[in-house]
């Protein structure tokens, strides 16, 4: 009866050709014509008639790793008991150079086989092979358009033999077929990854793009609704869930960051900016980012793998990886932006971290953009704000002839207060006064702006003379509620303003600066009124 797994014994040499020639073609079929996708499948399927025809227990593929040192490792293993493909050996993914390995590697340097058994194994031999229970094995190298691929070992646990020359010539013929199937698969394998890069490539151009599109055509949207259509479309590529920009600011000679923007994907897009991140010097946060992001560096980590600080100031950022990608305008470092994934450790891959940097330049535009309008001390809008859209909301008006106020504010004693105080307090107490003021107007049309150092205007539009004296009202109580010591102060003893009040129905005769004037002069009738008042008179069509 034929040993199902040595078939080959008691065969004469006729016999055993016929064997051998079925078991390889029988494996060339799988092997060769293989539909299935998976290599470890296909070799534990193709192997099988021939271990079965030569009597083996486990054929071993080993993968020259650096020709030069002759490194190899183990890459593939097939077992007779495991019924197939089986779990690699992590002692053999590096094999060790030894004297016996060393002489191996001589002798099949022009490719010739090595047949070893269990009674002549030199000592190192023995040390090696008899603990893996080896009794017999055939060592076969695998050359691929003249360089040394691989090595091919063939196991026969059982017993003690010579391979005999048909025996060989068909393992000899399998290990070649083993090689260029494990080629042929990595070849689809990397053909497959370049098609997916190339395919996450074109789709990052396509989101970059429609991302330039919304930001830099001119749009009405708040700033936080094009951020967020922005960010939207780059987080399910990048897979993050937070996404921070950071502006700097030089104060008395040492660089802060303030968070200007924040999106979170489980809050479903813009948040509320946290406090703590306001006018943080970089030299008590992050001491090692500043000089690297001021270089132009960006940073891609896990949160294990930065400096305690670093790892610190991602905590804060409540995030476990982060790209930071530094952002220079006009060669000035101009803040960064932060995309960090909250939930896993990992790296940002290389193009990833390339559509970051475009897609940070475009976010940090919407926020240079809007800048212009905005004053840098106070936060407020500026002149250059109030002249643009005074005139726009002349025009409108006009065709309506609807009412506008218009409310000139300037503080008082204000040069006595930085006399007393010094200019950075006087500075606060500018900026305290505008965000008040900025608060006590609620309309969505109504504006207030930073006119000169100490000047402020109000714009009420569709607001008729008893509106303009509520708010000139509202706005003195306020400012006196923030009760800001000002000793010098001749009308009350905290910082108080006096306002120029007027309301006109605007005709097409109506400049902007025919309201301004007439504010102008109320505000200086409140003056000399004695402080901490409003005047109010109508302006007269011209
Ligand atoms: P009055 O009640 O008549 O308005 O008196 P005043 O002292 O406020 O008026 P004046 O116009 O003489 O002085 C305005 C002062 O405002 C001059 C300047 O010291 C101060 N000032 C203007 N811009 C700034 C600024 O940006 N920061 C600071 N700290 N002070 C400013
Ligand atoms: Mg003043």
């Amino acid at each position: 009866m034929i040993n199902e797994n040595r078939q080959y014994e008691g065969l004469d040499t006729n016999e055993l050709c016929k064997l051998y020639s079925t078991a390889l073609n029988k494996a060339l079929e799988i092997l060769v014509s293989y539909t299935e996708r998976d290599v470890d499948e296909i070799l534990s399927h193709g192997l099988s008639p021939i271990a079965a025809a030569a009597g083996l227990d486990r054929i071993i593929v080993f993968r020259i790793t650096n020709r030069d040192a002759m490194a190899c490792g183990e890459e593939y293993r097939w077992d007779r008991i495991k019924g197939g493909t089986a779990p690699t050996d992590d002692d053999l993914k590096a094999l060790p150079i030894t004297q016996a390995t060393m002489r191996w590697f001589s002798i099949m340097a022009d490719n010739s086989c090595i047949s070893l058994k269990r009674s002549e194994f030199t000592e190192e031999e023995a040390a090696f092979l008899s603990p893996r229970d080896v009794m017999s094995i055939l060592i076969v190298p695998v050359f691929t358009e003249g360089n040394f691929w691989g090595v091919v070992t063939f196991h026969d646990n059982t017993k003690e033999r010579d391979f005999d020359e048909d025996c060989i010539t068909m393992l000899r013929s399998s290990a070649r077929i083993m090689a260029s199937t494990i080629i042929r698969a990595e070849k689809t394998t990397n053909v497959e990854q370049a098609m997916n890069a190339l395919k996450r490539s074109e789709k990052m151009k396509d989101a970059l793009n429609k991302i330039s599109i919304i930001f830099l055509s001119e749009h009405e949207d708040k700033i936080e609704d094009t951020m967020a259509a922005g960010v939207d479309m780059i987080a399910d590529m990048a897979k993050i869930n937070r996404m921070i920009l950071c502006r700097n600011h030089m104060i008395s000679d040492s660089l802060h960051a303030s968070e200007v923007y924040r999106w979170d994907k489980g809050s479903g897009g813009s948040t509320e900016l946290t406090k703590t991140f306001i006018d943080v010097p970089y030299a008590r946060i992050i001491p090692d980012w500043e000089g690297l992001l001021a270089d132009g560096n960006h940073i891609n980590s896990p949160s294990k793998l930065l400096s305690e600080k670093a790892a610190h100031a991602l905590k804060m950022f409540g995030v476990l990886t982060a790209a930071v990608i530094p952002i220079h305008i006009n060669n000035v470092f101009w803040g960064f932006a932060l995309f960090g994934d909250a939930e896993n450790e990992r790296y940002f891959e290389d193009d990833i971290i390339e559509m970051m940097r475009v897609a940070t330049f475009l976010f940090a535009n919407v926020f240079i953009r809007a800048e212009v309008d905005f004053d840098a001390l106070t936060g407020i809008h500026n002149r250059r704000f109030f002249d643009e859209n005074m005139k726009r909301v002349i025009n409108f008006l006009s065709r309506s002839e609807s009412a506008l106020s218009i409310l000139m504010i300037d503080i008082d004693f204000f040069k006595r207060y930085n006399d007393t105080y010094g200019h950075l307090e006087g500075d606060k107490c500018l900026k305290i006064v505008a965000q008040t003021l900025s608060r006590s107007i609620t309309r969505t049309n109504d504006f207030v702006a930073r006119y000169g150092g100490e000047e402020f205007i109000v714009v009420l539009p569709h607001t008729d003379e008893e509106g303009a004296k509520l708010i000139a009202d509202r706005l003195l109580g306020n400012i006196q509620n923030c009760n800001l010591k000002h000793e010098q102060n001749d009308a009350a003893d905290c910082v108080t303003i006096s306002i120029g009040v007027t309301t006109g129905m605007v005709t097409y005769k109506h400049k902007a600066d025919d309201f301004v004037r007439k504010a102008d002069e109320l505000l200086y009738k409140s003056k000399q009124g004695g402080r901490n008042m409003y005047s109010f008179e109508l302006l007269e069509t011209p």
